[in-house]
Protein backbone atom coordinates (compact mmCIF):
# COMPACT_ATOMS: atom_id res chain seq x y z
CA UNK A 1 0.00 0.00 0.00
CA UNK A 2 2.97 2.31 1.01
CA UNK A 3 4.75 1.92 -2.33
CA UNK A 4 1.42 2.20 -4.41
CA UNK A 5 1.38 5.61 -2.44
CA UNK A 6 4.75 6.36 -3.16
CA UNK A 7 4.55 5.57 -6.63
CA UNK A 8 1.28 7.38 -7.74
CA UNK A 9 2.78 10.78 -5.83
CA UNK A 10 6.28 10.05 -7.70
CA UNK A 11 4.07 9.76 -11.27
CA UNK A 12 2.15 12.86 -10.44
CA UNK A 13 5.69 14.89 -9.47
CA UNK A 14 6.88 13.61 -12.71
CA UNK A 15 3.56 14.85 -14.34
CA UNK A 16 3.88 18.04 -13.52
CA UNK A 17 7.57 18.82 -13.80
CA UNK A 18 7.16 17.41 -17.50
CA UNK A 19 4.19 20.02 -18.07
CA UNK A 20 6.04 22.67 -16.35
CA UNK A 21 9.14 22.67 -18.33
CA UNK A 22 10.28 26.15 -19.26
CA UNK A 23 9.17 26.46 -23.10
CA UNK A 24 11.39 27.95 -25.92
CA UNK A 25 9.95 31.01 -27.34
CA UNK A 26 10.97 31.13 -31.52
CA UNK A 27 10.19 32.00 -34.47
CA UNK A 28 7.42 30.58 -36.14
CA UNK A 29 5.94 30.95 -40.00
CA UNK A 30 1.90 30.78 -40.98
CA UNK A 31 2.49 28.70 -44.00
CA UNK A 32 -0.94 30.34 -45.94
CA UNK A 33 -2.41 33.35 -44.42
CA UNK A 34 -4.61 33.25 -47.34
CA UNK A 35 -7.31 30.67 -45.58
CA UNK A 36 -7.92 28.56 -43.06
CA UNK A 37 -6.16 25.13 -43.02
CA UNK A 38 -5.40 22.85 -40.31
CA UNK A 39 -4.08 19.43 -39.13
CA UNK A 40 -0.38 19.59 -41.20
CA UNK A 41 0.59 16.31 -42.42
CA UNK A 42 4.16 17.06 -43.64
CA UNK A 43 6.16 14.91 -46.34
CA UNK A 44 8.95 15.03 -48.02
CA UNK A 45 8.42 13.24 -51.89
CA UNK A 46 10.80 14.29 -54.49
CA UNK A 47 13.05 16.81 -53.24
CA UNK A 48 9.83 18.85 -51.90
CA UNK A 49 7.84 19.26 -48.71
CA UNK A 50 4.35 18.58 -49.52
CA UNK A 51 1.71 19.49 -46.65
CA UNK A 52 -1.44 17.74 -46.52
CA UNK A 53 -3.91 19.92 -44.96
CA UNK A 54 -7.81 19.75 -44.08
CA UNK A 55 -9.90 22.98 -45.00
CA UNK A 56 -11.72 25.31 -42.51
CA UNK A 57 -14.30 27.53 -43.62
CA UNK A 58 -17.00 29.50 -41.80
CA UNK A 59 -19.03 27.05 -41.14
CA UNK A 60 -22.95 28.32 -39.94
CA UNK A 61 -22.67 25.08 -37.48
CA UNK A 62 -22.04 25.87 -34.38
CA UNK A 63 -23.05 22.97 -32.13
CA UNK A 64 -19.58 22.28 -30.31
CA UNK A 65 -20.47 19.22 -28.14
CA UNK A 66 -19.04 16.05 -30.37
CA UNK A 67 -17.02 18.73 -32.60
CA UNK A 68 -19.88 19.17 -35.87
CA UNK A 69 -18.26 22.74 -36.23
CA UNK A 70 -15.10 21.41 -37.68
CA UNK A 71 -17.47 21.30 -40.48
CA UNK A 72 -14.77 20.60 -43.18
CA UNK A 73 -15.45 19.61 -47.03
CA UNK A 74 -12.12 19.45 -48.94
CA UNK A 75 -8.64 18.41 -48.58
CA UNK A 76 -5.73 20.76 -49.87
CA UNK A 77 -1.76 20.10 -50.01
CA UNK A 78 0.85 22.87 -50.43
CA UNK A 79 4.50 22.47 -51.48
CA UNK A 80 7.59 23.76 -50.63
CA UNK A 81 11.32 23.46 -52.04
CA UNK A 82 14.18 24.56 -49.68
CA UNK A 83 14.18 25.94 -46.40
CA UNK A 84 10.26 25.61 -45.16
CA UNK A 85 11.05 28.71 -42.74
CA UNK A 86 11.67 30.93 -46.06
CA UNK A 87 11.25 29.45 -49.33
CA UNK A 88 7.93 30.20 -51.66
CA UNK A 89 4.75 28.29 -50.72
CA UNK A 90 2.99 26.83 -53.88
CA UNK A 91 -0.36 26.09 -53.21
CA UNK A 92 -2.14 23.23 -55.15
CA UNK A 93 -5.57 23.56 -54.50
CA UNK A 94 -7.80 21.08 -52.95
CA UNK A 95 -6.96 17.56 -54.08
CA UNK A 96 -10.48 15.76 -52.54
CA UNK A 97 -13.78 16.81 -51.53
CA UNK A 98 -16.68 15.61 -50.08
CA UNK A 99 -18.81 14.88 -53.73
CA UNK A 100 -15.92 12.79 -54.67
CA UNK A 101 -16.36 10.26 -51.81
CA UNK A 102 -19.74 8.36 -51.96
CA UNK A 103 -19.53 7.07 -48.42
CA UNK A 104 -18.79 10.04 -46.65
CA UNK A 105 -21.70 12.43 -45.59
CA UNK A 106 -19.65 15.68 -43.81
CA UNK A 107 -16.44 16.08 -41.82
CA UNK A 108 -13.26 15.53 -43.79
CA UNK A 109 -10.93 15.90 -40.46
CA UNK A 110 -7.56 15.08 -40.71
CA UNK A 111 -5.36 13.36 -43.56
CA UNK A 112 -1.96 12.13 -44.29
CA UNK A 113 -0.61 10.82 -47.13
CA UNK A 114 2.22 7.88 -48.06
CA UNK A 115 4.35 6.62 -50.96
CA UNK A 116 5.10 3.49 -52.12
CA UNK A 117 6.19 2.08 -55.41
CA UNK A 118 5.95 5.53 -56.95
CA UNK A 119 2.35 5.79 -55.76
CA UNK A 120 0.52 8.23 -53.58
CA UNK A 121 -2.23 7.28 -50.53
CA UNK A 122 -4.33 9.69 -49.45
CA UNK A 123 -5.81 8.44 -45.81
CA UNK A 124 -8.30 10.45 -44.08
CA UNK A 125 -11.14 10.50 -41.60
CA UNK A 126 -14.57 11.20 -42.21
CA UNK A 127 -18.39 10.64 -40.90
CA UNK A 128 -20.70 8.21 -42.90
CA UNK A 129 -24.39 8.55 -43.62
CA UNK A 130 -24.65 6.68 -40.23
CA UNK A 131 -22.72 9.15 -38.31
CA UNK A 132 -19.71 6.91 -37.98
CA UNK A 133 -16.00 8.26 -38.03
CA UNK A 134 -14.09 5.78 -40.77
CA UNK A 135 -11.19 6.05 -42.59
CA UNK A 136 -10.80 5.98 -46.25
CA UNK A 137 -7.93 6.20 -49.02
CA UNK A 138 -7.48 7.86 -52.28
CA UNK A 139 -4.59 7.11 -54.57
CA UNK A 140 -2.52 9.57 -57.22
CA UNK A 141 0.31 9.26 -58.93
CA UNK A 142 1.57 12.21 -58.02
CA UNK A 143 1.98 13.72 -54.21
CA UNK A 144 -0.46 16.51 -55.52
CA UNK A 145 -3.13 14.68 -56.83
CA UNK A 146 -5.66 14.31 -58.39
CA UNK A 147 -6.35 11.97 -55.91
CA UNK A 148 -9.74 9.15 -56.20
CA UNK A 149 -10.71 7.99 -53.57
CA UNK A 150 -11.56 4.25 -53.20
CA UNK A 151 -15.76 3.24 -52.89
CA UNK A 152 -15.74 2.45 -49.26
CA UNK A 153 -13.49 3.25 -46.02
CA UNK A 154 -11.15 0.86 -44.74
CA UNK A 155 -12.91 -2.67 -43.87
CA UNK A 156 -13.25 -2.31 -40.08
CA UNK A 157 -11.63 0.87 -39.61
CA UNK A 158 -13.46 4.10 -37.34
CA UNK A 159 -12.54 6.72 -35.24
CA UNK A 160 -10.37 10.08 -36.65
CA UNK A 161 -6.50 11.52 -37.73
CA UNK A 162 -4.80 8.61 -39.55
CA UNK A 163 -1.07 8.87 -39.83
CA UNK A 164 0.71 6.34 -41.78
CA UNK A 165 4.67 5.80 -41.10
CA UNK A 166 7.00 3.56 -43.35
CA UNK A 167 9.54 1.31 -41.46
CA UNK A 168 11.64 -0.27 -43.72
CA UNK A 169 8.75 -2.14 -46.13
CA UNK A 170 6.34 -1.85 -44.12
CA UNK A 171 3.58 1.04 -43.43
CA UNK A 172 1.69 1.19 -40.04
CA UNK A 173 -1.26 2.88 -39.98
CA UNK A 174 -1.83 4.56 -36.73
CA UNK A 175 -5.16 6.85 -35.46
CA UNK A 176 -7.91 7.63 -32.80
CA UNK A 177 -9.18 10.55 -31.25
CA UNK A 178 -11.20 11.00 -28.09
CA UNK A 179 -15.21 12.65 -27.65
CA UNK A 180 -15.94 13.82 -31.10
CA UNK A 181 -13.43 11.45 -32.47
CA UNK A 182 -14.99 8.48 -31.10
CA UNK A 183 -12.26 6.37 -30.16
CA UNK A 184 -13.57 5.37 -26.76
CA UNK A 185 -16.45 3.73 -28.28
CA UNK A 186 -14.24 0.81 -29.74
CA UNK A 187 -13.38 -1.60 -27.44
CA UNK A 188 -10.06 -4.13 -27.17
CA UNK A 189 -11.26 -6.06 -29.85
CA UNK A 190 -12.31 -3.43 -31.98
CA UNK A 191 -16.51 -3.27 -31.72
CA UNK A 192 -18.42 -0.57 -31.42
CA UNK A 193 -19.71 -0.23 -28.27
CA UNK A 194 -23.36 0.62 -27.28
CA UNK A 195 -22.78 2.75 -23.95
CA UNK A 196 -19.22 3.92 -23.99
CA UNK A 197 -18.42 6.47 -21.55
CA UNK A 198 -14.94 8.04 -21.29
CA UNK A 199 -12.74 6.09 -18.77
CA UNK A 200 -13.11 7.35 -15.44
CA UNK A 201 -10.45 9.80 -13.78
CA UNK A 202 -9.02 6.94 -12.10
CA UNK A 203 -8.92 4.76 -15.30
CA UNK A 204 -6.58 3.88 -17.70
CA UNK A 205 -6.09 6.22 -20.78
CA UNK A 206 -6.92 5.11 -24.32
CA UNK A 207 -4.19 5.30 -26.74
CA UNK A 208 -3.97 5.19 -30.30
CA UNK A 209 -4.23 2.52 -32.39
CA UNK A 210 -2.38 1.06 -34.60
CA UNK A 211 -2.38 -1.58 -37.57
CA UNK A 212 -0.06 -2.51 -40.00
CA UNK A 213 -1.13 -2.07 -43.75
CA UNK A 214 -1.76 -4.56 -46.53
CA UNK A 215 0.62 -4.69 -49.25
CA UNK A 216 -1.59 -2.99 -51.75
CA UNK A 217 -1.82 -0.10 -48.97
CA UNK A 218 -5.62 0.12 -49.25
CA UNK A 219 -6.71 -2.44 -46.15
CA UNK A 220 -5.21 -3.73 -43.04
CA UNK A 221 -3.50 -6.80 -42.79
CA UNK A 222 -3.79 -7.22 -38.99
CA UNK A 223 -5.97 -6.63 -36.59
CA UNK A 224 -5.69 -2.65 -35.27
CA UNK A 225 -4.03 -2.68 -31.82
CA UNK A 226 -4.26 -0.53 -29.11
CA UNK A 227 -0.80 1.33 -28.35
CA UNK A 228 0.02 1.73 -24.41
CA UNK A 229 1.95 5.11 -23.37
CA UNK A 230 3.12 4.85 -20.08
CA UNK A 231 4.95 7.37 -17.67
CA UNK A 232 8.82 6.99 -17.28
CA UNK A 233 8.09 4.14 -13.72
CA UNK A 234 6.53 2.12 -16.37
CA UNK A 235 2.55 3.13 -15.26
CA UNK A 236 0.31 3.35 -17.86
CA UNK A 237 -1.44 6.68 -18.73
CA UNK A 238 -4.47 7.68 -16.54
CA UNK A 239 -7.43 9.35 -17.85
CA UNK A 240 -6.64 12.40 -15.34
CA UNK A 241 -3.35 12.96 -16.35
CA UNK A 242 -2.77 16.34 -18.14
CA UNK A 243 -0.57 14.25 -20.47
CA UNK A 244 -2.47 11.52 -21.26
CA UNK A 245 -3.18 10.74 -25.00
CA UNK A 246 -6.56 12.43 -26.71
CA UNK A 247 -5.46 12.33 -30.71
CA UNK A 248 -3.11 13.62 -33.67
CA UNK A 249 -0.99 10.71 -33.52
CA UNK A 250 2.20 11.25 -35.80
CA UNK A 251 5.41 8.51 -35.59
CA UNK A 252 9.00 9.49 -36.59
CA UNK A 253 11.87 8.05 -36.24
CA UNK A 254 15.28 9.62 -34.68
CA UNK A 255 18.20 7.66 -33.57
CA UNK A 256 16.65 4.37 -34.25
CA UNK A 257 14.03 5.19 -31.61
CA UNK A 258 10.22 5.46 -32.38
CA UNK A 259 8.78 9.02 -31.13
CA UNK A 260 5.28 8.78 -30.90
CA UNK A 261 3.99 12.71 -30.55
CA UNK A 262 -0.22 13.16 -29.91
CA UNK A 263 -2.52 16.24 -28.59
CA UNK A 264 -3.59 15.59 -25.10
CA UNK A 265 -6.96 17.06 -25.86
CA UNK A 266 -8.46 19.34 -23.12
CA UNK A 267 -4.91 20.22 -21.28
CA UNK A 268 -3.50 21.51 -25.05
CA UNK A 269 -0.36 19.84 -25.09
CA UNK A 270 1.82 18.46 -27.53
CA UNK A 271 3.87 15.68 -26.38
CA UNK A 272 6.37 12.66 -27.27
CA UNK A 273 6.80 9.07 -25.81
CA UNK A 274 9.62 7.12 -27.28
CA UNK A 275 9.38 2.97 -28.05
CA UNK A 276 12.27 0.22 -29.53
CA UNK A 277 9.21 -0.77 -31.80
CA UNK A 278 6.37 0.75 -33.36
CA UNK A 279 4.02 -1.23 -31.58
CA UNK A 280 4.59 0.43 -28.32
CA UNK A 281 4.48 0.76 -25.76
CA UNK A 282 5.51 4.33 -25.60
CA UNK A 283 7.44 5.71 -22.44
CA UNK A 284 6.44 9.47 -21.86
CA UNK A 285 8.92 11.62 -22.84
CA UNK A 286 7.89 15.72 -22.58
CA UNK A 287 6.14 18.37 -24.19
CA UNK A 288 7.20 19.32 -27.63
CA UNK A 289 4.94 21.72 -27.57
CA UNK A 290 2.58 24.06 -25.15
CA UNK A 291 -0.54 25.52 -26.17
CA UNK A 292 -1.59 27.30 -29.16
CA UNK A 293 -4.79 29.96 -29.19
CA UNK A 294 -7.75 27.82 -30.06
CA UNK A 295 -8.91 24.66 -28.37
CA UNK A 296 -7.09 22.00 -30.41
CA UNK A 297 -3.67 21.48 -31.36
CA UNK A 298 -2.31 19.22 -34.38
CA UNK A 299 1.32 18.44 -35.41
CA UNK A 300 3.43 16.26 -37.52
CA UNK A 301 6.91 16.15 -36.75
CA UNK A 302 9.39 16.39 -40.70
CA UNK A 303 13.05 16.03 -41.52
CA UNK A 304 13.60 18.20 -44.54
CA UNK A 305 17.61 18.22 -45.74
CA UNK A 306 18.88 16.76 -42.20
CA UNK A 307 16.76 19.77 -40.04
CA UNK A 308 13.63 19.01 -37.98
CA UNK A 309 10.80 20.79 -38.09
CA UNK A 310 7.16 21.03 -36.54
CA UNK A 311 4.62 21.79 -38.43
CA UNK A 312 1.42 22.58 -36.70
CA UNK A 313 -2.08 24.97 -36.01
CA UNK A 314 -3.28 27.70 -34.15
CA UNK A 315 -6.57 30.02 -34.22
CA UNK A 316 -4.41 33.26 -33.41
CA UNK A 317 -5.22 34.79 -37.05
CA UNK A 318 -8.54 34.44 -36.65
CA UNK A 319 -9.06 35.68 -33.37
CA UNK A 320 -9.21 32.79 -31.34
CA UNK A 321 -11.95 30.72 -33.23
CA UNK A 322 -11.10 27.35 -32.77
CA UNK A 323 -12.37 26.30 -35.86
CA UNK A 324 -10.87 28.62 -38.05
CA UNK A 325 -7.54 27.30 -38.14
CA UNK A 326 -3.96 28.49 -39.72
CA UNK A 327 -0.70 26.03 -40.69
CA UNK A 328 2.36 26.87 -39.08
CA UNK A 329 6.31 25.89 -39.05
CA UNK A 330 8.60 26.06 -36.79
CA UNK A 331 12.31 24.51 -36.14
CA UNK A 332 12.34 21.65 -33.80
CA UNK A 333 15.80 20.48 -31.76
CA UNK A 334 16.58 16.73 -30.66
CA UNK A 335 18.68 16.91 -27.84
CA UNK A 336 21.87 14.54 -27.63
CA UNK A 337 19.62 12.77 -25.08
CA UNK A 338 17.05 12.43 -26.96
CA UNK A 339 14.82 14.68 -25.48
CA UNK A 340 12.96 16.99 -27.61
CA UNK A 341 13.04 20.95 -26.41
CA UNK A 342 9.79 22.53 -25.58
CA UNK A 343 8.69 25.10 -27.96
CA UNK A 344 6.42 27.60 -26.84
CA UNK A 345 2.95 27.66 -28.68
CA UNK A 346 2.04 31.50 -28.22
CA UNK A 347 -1.36 31.56 -26.56
CA UNK A 348 -3.08 34.59 -26.27
CA UNK A 349 -4.33 35.00 -23.39
CA UNK A 350 -7.73 36.78 -22.54
O1 LIG B 1 -9.65 19.16 -37.61
C1 LIG B 1 -10.60 18.36 -36.96
C2 LIG B 1 -9.99 17.71 -35.76
O2 LIG B 1 -9.47 18.71 -34.88
C3 LIG B 1 -8.80 16.84 -36.05
O3 LIG B 1 -9.14 15.60 -36.60
C4 LIG B 1 -8.17 16.79 -34.70
O4 LIG B 1 -6.89 16.28 -34.65
C5 LIG B 1 -8.25 18.26 -34.31
O5 LIG B 1 -7.20 18.99 -34.87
Amino acid sequence: MTSRILTLSLAALAAAAAVAAEPAVQESRYLWPADYMADPAAHVFDGKVYIYTSHDWDSPVTDASDGAHYDMKDYHVFSIQGDPMTAEVTDHGAILSIEDVPWVARQMWATDVAEKDGKYYLYFSAKDMNGLFRIGVATADKPEGPFKAMPDPIRGSYSIDPSVFKDGEDYYLYFGGLNGGQNQRYDDNNILREMAPRPAKGDVAFGPRVGRLSADMTQLAEPMRHVEITDSLGNRMLESDPRRYFEAPWIHKYNGKYYLTYSTGGSHLICYATSDSPYGPFVYGGTILTPVTGWTTHQAVTEVDGKWYLFYHDSAPSGGRSSLRSIKVTPLTHLPDGNIVTIDGGKIKK
